[in-house]
């Protein structure tokens, strides 16, 4: 039977998270055993902020190497940068004629992205229909993201039926694939918001290439609450410090919430995280040193990538071909 197909991407602006790591990556590797995946490197969505030319090309080459890392298999599966398949931007253009401007400008991402950025440009507004146009032009069915994407998935399904209603079954409507864990790693500063790798606070994130020291520091400084005694239980609402520790520990280790509030009923803050300082440096120290022995050799990343893009155009090519014939463009 036909494998079905995942989609998913990360963009290259900067060192990955342990949030990047956690909602997306550490989903991606098991996936790949079920599915034919399809992984990209979103270099055209990063332009909604400013990259220097160096900056971009070696944030693409370590998110490479990443993967690699985390075990993601090139030859089973399509790895490729999003920049080396035009049918990305030509779908999007016609995705824009489908999608209203209400629901665009409602969505969360881009109403937070505005709040906090003076440089709002189209790109960021147009970067959900851009991500739909990714999924849609592989037929995807499924699309593991963190919970910071969900409403971007909505919207794909939502474009996926308009344009299907209208011209018949041209796109898969894609399903979102959550972690288990609590899929969204807030900041370790600011709980009640998401890490991001291009938060300007460093002390709020965890950067796949934190050193132990690094580490220690900032999960000592995460906040967490004054509660007294301290309770370690995962209540989002009312302690969103504690459940977001939880949160990593519970991915890192792929223990569930519940054993581990069961394994620290009767434990204090610090050794929640000792804890977290333990398991974190032994699994980034592994990591790390898979990702420099992959970075090393560039001519093998590229090729992944030029090979990635010429498996990647097929599949983005009979979509697009479908979708030009049914809508009455190439005809002549
Ligand atoms: N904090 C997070 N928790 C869980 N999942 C997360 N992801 C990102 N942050 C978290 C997941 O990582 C994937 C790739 O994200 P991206 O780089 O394409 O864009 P993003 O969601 O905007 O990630 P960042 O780190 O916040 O990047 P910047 O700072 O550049 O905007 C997605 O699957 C996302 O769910």
């Amino acid at each position: 039977m036909k494998k079905k197909i995942i989609f998913s991407g990360i963009q290259p602006t900067g060192l990955l998270t342990i949030g990047n790591y956690i909602g997306a990556l550490s989903q991606w590797k098991k996936l790949q055993k079920k599915y034919f995946c399809i992984y990209c490197i979103a270099d055209l969505h990063s332009l909604t902020i400013y990259q220097k030319k160096n900056i971009l090309n070696k944030n693409i080459l370590d998110i490479l190497a990443i993967f690699l890392a985390c075990g993601i298999d090139p030859e089973n599966n399509i790895i490729f940068l999003q920049s080396h398949v035009p049918q990305h931007v030509q779908l999007n253009w016609i995705l824009n004629c489908f999608a209203n401007f209400g629901e665009i400008k409602r969505m969360t991402q881009f109403k937070q992205k505005i709040s906090c950025n003076t440089n709002i440009n189209i790109g960021l507004f147009n970067y959900p229909i851009l991500m739909a146009a990714d999924i849609l032009l592989y037929q995807t069915n499924k699309v593991p993201v963190g919970k910071d994407q969900i409403q971007h998935i909505e919207l794909t399904r939502n474009l996926a039926y308009r344009f299907n209603n209208i011209y018949g079954n041209i796109f898969t409507i894609p399903e979102k694939v959550l972690n288990k864990n609590g899929s969204c790693i807030m900041s370790l500063i600011n709980p009640n918001k998401k890490m991001s790798k291009s938060d300007p606070n460093n002390n709020s994130i965890i950067s796949l290439f934190d050193n132990n020291f690094i580490i220690e520091q900032k999960i000592k400084n995460a906040i967490t609450d004054s509660d007294f005694p301290p309770k370690i239980k995962y209540d989002l609402k009312n302690k969103p410090g504690i459940s977001n520790l939880l949160s990593i520990l519970a991915n890192i280790t792929e223990c569930s919430i519940e054993q581990l509030e069961q394994n620290f009923k009767n434990k204090n803050y610090n050794n929640l995280k000792e804890s977290i300082i333990d398991y974190l440096c032994l699994f980034l120290n592994k990591l790390r040193k898979k990702y420099f022995f992959y970075r090393k050799n560039e001519k093998y990343l590229k090729n992944i990538m030029f090979n990635g893009a010429k498996k990647a155009k097929k599949h983005a090519d009979f979509t697009l071909k479908k979708v030009y014939d049914v809508i009455g463009l190439d005809f002549f």
